[in-house]
């Protein structure tokens, strides 16, 4: 997009000062982003709602202006502000696309694999967060993408491209379809425990780590009706692997998953019952195989949801969570042994 028209559809919000730099910023997969700076000196985070993944990107828009508003008013550190339009709505919408913006938070963006205080404050702030939102009013919250999280309607996307995707790209990933195939099989425990409002992308660069310990929850695009569990389950397969999701051979590093599970914990207070509990041991595999069979699926039809550095991108994320899906399996015991000491 041409810097002309950010600039304008910058100054259609509710901005102090005239805008002086635009740039690129963050690391998100989906939708773009760039930080605004103007001649206060004052920054703020626009972007632009990914449409073919947000079928309502206004909605969503208006869903982030709700949680943020509601969660601010309980603990004004835990997210960032929704900055208004001129005219009070909370998207700029034009033949461009479907707008935000949000004020800038100063702070260390996560990324794997974190320090374990870095750990511990991630978990405590995605925990938080969702006992923060047991009294948000859902009522004008739209579903931000139907069939999130919901491995059967993953499994059935995978189904599809076997059939009709790219038969070259097919044959390359032959033994990550057949352990796929294997794992979907027998992963039946990930879609269980309480439910309620959840951040929905819980991995650790939606986290910024402030110098006094405390973080922030950033990218509240996905806040939807869910398991409690899905969080941690994101936020251990992103934070507790020795490396980055496209990372070769990842494995499970016990110590971080120790640090995150007593922050997520903490975080959870009273809504971390023994129903809970259990459903926390076995979401992390069931994410880890989940986004493994959303990243195949995508290099398989072509690369068109995830953004993606190269054409084997894809496929290497997908190998390095099948990777991470075995490594949690094999702890699976001493997992558990942990949660029930916590
Ligand atoms: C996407 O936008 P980003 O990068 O925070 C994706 C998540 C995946 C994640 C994997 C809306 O999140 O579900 O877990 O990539 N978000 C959407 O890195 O699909
Ligand atoms: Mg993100």
């Amino acid at each position: 997009m041409k810097l002309a028209s950010l600039a304008a559809i910058a100054a259609r919000f509710t901005i102090r000062g005239g805008v002086r730099s635009i740039e690129p910023h963050g690391a998100g997969h989906i939708n773009r982003t760039w930080r605004v700076t103007t001649d206060t000196g004052a920054r703020y985070v626009l972007q632009r709602i990914n449409e073919q993944v947000f079928r309502d990107a206004a909605g969503v828009v208006c869903n982030t202006a709700a949680v943020t508003t509601h969660v601010r008013a309980r603990d004004a550190n835990l997210v960032p502000a929704c900055i208004p339009t001129q005219t009070g709505s909370a998207a700029v919408e034009n033949a461009e696309g479907v707008f935000r913006m949000l004020a800038y938070v100063e702070g260390r963006t996560g990324s794997a694999p974190p320090p374990l205080a870095d750990a511990t404050a991630a978990g405590l702030a995605f925990g938080r967060l969702q006992a923060l939102l047991t009294d948000y009013d859902a009522s004008q919250h739209v579903v931000p993408i139907v069939g999130f999280l919901d491995m059967a309607t993953y499994r059935a996307a995978f189904d599809a491209t076997l059939e009709h995707g790219d038969a070259a790209r097919r044959d390359v990933a032959g033994p990550e379809i057949a352990r796929i195939v294997a794992a979907v099989e027998v992963d039946s425990h990930g879609a269980v425990g309480p439910q309620g409002m959840i951040h929905g992308d819980g991995k650790i660069d939606n986290v910024l780590f402030h110098a006094d310990c405390s973080a922030t929850v950033i990218d509240l695009d996905t806040v939807m009706w869910g398991r409690r569990a899905w969080d941690f389950g994101d936020l251990v397969r992103s934070a507790a692997a020795h490396g980055a999701e496209d990372a070769p051979g990842l494995t499970l590093d016990l110590r971080r998953f120790r640090a995150l599970a007593e922050g997520f914990v903490h975080g959870l207070g009273g809504l971390c019952d023994g129903d809970l509990r259990a459903a926390l041991l076995d979401a992390p595999a069931h994410l880890a195989l989940m986004l493994g069979t959303r990243f195949l699926t995508d290099f398989l039809s072509g690369d068109r949801y995830f953004k993606v550095a190269d054409e084997t991108h894809n496929l290497r994320r997908a190998r390095a969570q099948l990777s991470l899906y075995d490594s949690m399996t094999s702890h699976h015991a001493a997992m558990a042994e942990f949660l029930r000491s916590i």
